[in-house]
This record gives structure tokens, sequence and C-alpha cells, in this order.
């Protein structure tokens, strides 16, 4: 195609007609939600649900605006600036077929490090209902050794000397909330969408674990009428490559700089505690549920744990991708036991899910073989992701007897990946990870003490006391390091 066309606002009637487009009235939108970490999780999920309800004729209270806290967030902000804040949601289904559709529930961005007073006023306007975030595991700031809030962090230090100029995301909410405590106004509810096991208790802890230093009779306010409501999310969404931007541009002549690809799969289920009202999402696939721990459980314990067994393992075999891996029989055999003898007995009934079926769905959906989720995405931050996704299911299962084995070897693999930092081909391995030297320091001691790695506390907590643990674990890290084709082992187990 010879012409390209900008997405924007007034370009949106020129798209081709099989790319799906917001025909809501855009200009007549409020943010009554204000979003903080506006990445491509948030506009597979949130902004995609939100866009639905606006669609079928919701509340045009319902908009989105969008807060970025670092200064990496100014390439976002100004992508969805020039695109008045649109961006192409690229759906690929297994079979081939691709849905296209074009997002409008943003309806405009800021960034806290430029204007924070701004920010603030913004959270704090009667308008917005609910604050919610996507910050990762990571932006939570829990001192790994209390579970508390992390006092030693300089910027949370910074934070509660200068209330109006905060850095980090409590600071924000904490000074957002002042302002409608003193004007009279409720509480805003704050919402996490991350993926962590309680989301909602977590959030409502940090929060006021930061209040209090600051400000200890606004802590007390903030208990009483803030909801903080846990929800279970799910969206596959690898990162955006070069290749997509083509693939609009080849296709349909549209220029969007940063769209955003996943499966077709979506689930959102959410407890219904909110302080100032929410979109009705449940017209739009949401459920609400008054306890939403089963689902997370299921969700962390399979899913996103079988992205990691896959992830370290994978990377050390010299796999590139998750549905690479899957295509691999070796390795979905592997993950479905992992999944059925060591995930699966840890685990709550959940009303309405065969846990049978929702494991198969899994395999299916990791072997979509359009979505190319690399490894290196999956490892990101696996000093957070482990202790959520993999080493619960390990302890309670040490506590009840149960099979610890085929986490053991994705333990002692991680070991060998943050010492090496090569795969068993001798290919360098990109780990992006806030503990990377630590892990890195610790794996290198292998050979003078097996158990150097599993001793990050931070990490691991006590697993390494754990004899039983131990044993294993020392027997898989022999075998890793003298053979690093972690193929062998896999099959050994699966035989045995
Ligand atoms: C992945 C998740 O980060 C990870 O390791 O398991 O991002 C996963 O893709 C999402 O939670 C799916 O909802």
């Amino acid at each position: 195609m010879s012409t390209s066309i900008q997405l924007s606002q007034e370009n949106l009637s020129r798209l081709p007609s099989d790319i799906v487009r917001p025909t809501y009235d855009r200009t007549n939108l409020t943010a009554g939600i204000v979003h903080v970490g506006v990445g491509g999780f948030h506009r597979s999920h949130e902004a995609f649900y939100t866009d639905a309800l606006l669609e079928s004729g919701g509340d045009s209270n319902w908009g989105i605006c969008g807060v970025g806290l670092r200064d990496a967030d100014g390439k976002i902000a100004t992508i969805l600036k020039n695109q008045d804040f649109l961006y192409t949601l690229i759906i690929k289904h297994p079979d081939g077929k691709i849905e296209n559709r074009v997002i409008g529930s943003l309806m405009d961005f800021m960034m806290g490090c430029d204007d924070p007073e701004a920010v603030i006023d913004r959270m704090a306007s009667p308008d917005t209902k609910i604050v919610s975030l996507t910050i990762t595991e990571g932006g939570y700031n829990v001192d790994s050794d209390t579970g508390e809030f992390d006092l030693s962090n300089p910027d949370a230090q910074h934070d509660i000397e200068n209330p109006l100029q905060p850095k980090l995301v409590f600071g924000f909410l904490t000074a957002a909330l002042r302002k409608r405590r003193d004007q009279g106004l409720p509480a805003f509810t704050v919402q996490s969408c991350d993926n962590i096991q309680h989301n909602g208790n977590l959030t409502q802890k940090m929060v006021l674990g930061f209040a209090r230093q600051q400000d200890p009779e606004l802590a007390k306010w903030i208990e009483s009428e803030v909801s903080f409501p846990n929800a279970m999310v799910d969206r596959i969404t690898p990162v955006t490559t070069p290749a997509d931007i083509q693939y609009l541009t080849d296709e349909f002549g549209l220029h969007d700089e940063w769209p955003v690809t996943c499966e077709p799969f979506c689930q959102w289920v959410i407890e219904d505690n909110f302080s100032d009202g929410r979109p009705p999402w449940e017209k739009v696939g949401a459920q609400f549920v008054p306890d939403v721990t089963p689902y997370e459980k299921m969700k962390l314990r399979l899913l996103n744990a079988g992205h990691s067994v896959l992830g370290i393992l994978g990377s050390i075999y010299g796999h590139g991708t998750i549905d690479e891996c899957v295509s691999d029989t070796l390795f979905s055999t592997y993950l479905r036991k992992f999944m059925d003898i060591e995930a699966t007995p840890t685990l709550d009934e959940v009303t309405g899910i065969d846990l049978d079926a929702y494991k198969d769905t899994l395999i299916e959906r990791f072997g979509n073989p359009n979505i190319k989720d690399n490894l290196a995405r999956i490892c990101l931050e696996s000093s957070s992701k482990l202790p959520v996704f993999l080493i619960p299911t390990v302890k309670e299962n040490l506590d009840k007897g149960g099979s610890i084995e085929f986490a053991a070897l994705v333990l002692a693999t991680w070991c060998y990946y943050s010492d090496k930092g090569i795969n068993q081909h001798g290919d360098e391995l990109e780990i992006v990870d806030e503990l990377k030297d630590t892990l890195h320091q610790a794996a290198q001691q292998t050979s003078d003490d097996r158990l150097s790695f599993l001793k990050v506390k931070a990490v691991f907590g006590d697993l390494a006391d754990n004899k039983r643990f131990a044993e294993t674990y020392e027997k898989m890290v022999d075998t890793v390091y003298e053979q690093p084709d972690v193929s062998l082992q896999m099959r050994k187990m699966l035989e045995g």
C-alpha cells in the first residue's frame, strides 16, 4: 500500500472496514479511571474491557487517563499523544485468524515525574472513581525479609519527606487521598491489576505502610474508607515487535507506532468491593465474585508457574518462545506432569471450573503459534515471580509430603542460568532482573557450596533449611552442571 494513514481520531473513518474501531463519542468521555502503568498488559486487558463497555453503550464517565511515573514512560506518552491516545489491539488466534481493534477507552496521559502535582490533582478530582495499577510485582516495594513496606528504599524516604513531589505510586495515592479527605469527598478505589496473589490486600498493606510513616491520621482514614479489591487478571500479551507495527502498515496502510498483540483468551475475576462505584464490567465478560482466592491460586500456580517452568528449562535448552517449547513433546509432557502432580494438589476447588479442562486449555493457549511469547519476557524479573508462582507450591508440597522434583529441577536450572548466563549451546541469555547481580554471585559459589544459590533468602526464604528439599535440589544441581542439556534429566524423570 502506498499511502499510510496515521492513527488518530480524525482518521478513524478512513480505516479499512475490517479494522474494528470505537463508534462512541470519545470527545464526551470523562476519566473515571486513572491508571498507573500503561504497558501492553493494561492495554490488552482493562482498557480492552472498558472499551468494549463504552462500545456497548456504557456510561461515558468511564474513560481512562493513563499515568507514567518513570522517565522511561516518556516514550509511550509521546506516542499515545500523537495518536489521540488510540492504539490497535492485534488479537491473534491459533488458526491464523487475526482481529484488529482500535481501542478508544484511553483518553489522556500524564507523566508523574514531569508534573507530580497535576497527577495528584487528577487522582483527587471528584471525577476519579478508581485509581488502577499495573506496576509489576517489583513495584510494590515489599521488604522481602519482613513482607512489610520497604522503608530503606531512598525513594520511599524521599516521598515521606516530600508529600507533593512523590516518586513512587504510594506517595501519589496518599497525597491524592489526603485531598479527597480534606475536601470531604469519598475515597476512590485503589484497584491492582497486577498478577499477584491477593493483589488488593498487598496494595492496601503497602499504601498503609507508607501512609502511617507520613501521616498516621490519614492512614486511619485510608484504612476505613478506601477499597482495595482483589482480582485475578489473565491475558497473554507478548512484547510488541517491529513486525507487529509493520503488519499494520503492510496489511492496512495503518501507521500505529505502538500496537499491542495478544491472544483471544481474556479473563478478569474481581471481588466486588469498590468505595466510589465501578463500571459494570460484568456486561463485557468480567466476573464479580465474593472471594477471588481459588481463581488466583489456580492461575498463578498453573499458568504462571507453567510459564516459568518452560521459561527456565527452555532457555537453557535453547528454545526461543513458549509455543516452541510446547510443540516439543518432551517439554509439554513435563509441563503437564508438573501441573498434575505438583501444582494441582495444592489447589482448592474452584466452583464451575474443571481443572483438567483448564490445564488442557492452558497448553493450547501456550501452543498458539502466532503468539511468539519470548522466553526472555517470561524470565524477566524471575526473582519477583518465582516466589509468587512456584516457591509456594514447593513449600506446600514439603509440608504435606508431596512431590517436589519437577520444581526442584527448574530451580537448579535457574541457578545454572544465573551463574553462566548462557544456554547449553553457549549462546548468551538476555537476563533482566533487579536481583541479577546477587543471584549471579550466589550461583557462582555453587562449586564450593551447592546450596549457595538457594540461600538467597530474599527469593527462597528458608527453603535451604529444609533437608528433603536441599537434598533433592543438590542432586539436580549436580546433574545440570554436569550435563546442561536439561532434556536428558527431564526425560529421565518422566520415564522414572
Ligand atoms: C507470564 C505472565 O510474566 C510472566 O511470567 O506468566 O505475564 C502471563 O503471560 C500473564 O500473567 C497472562 O495473564
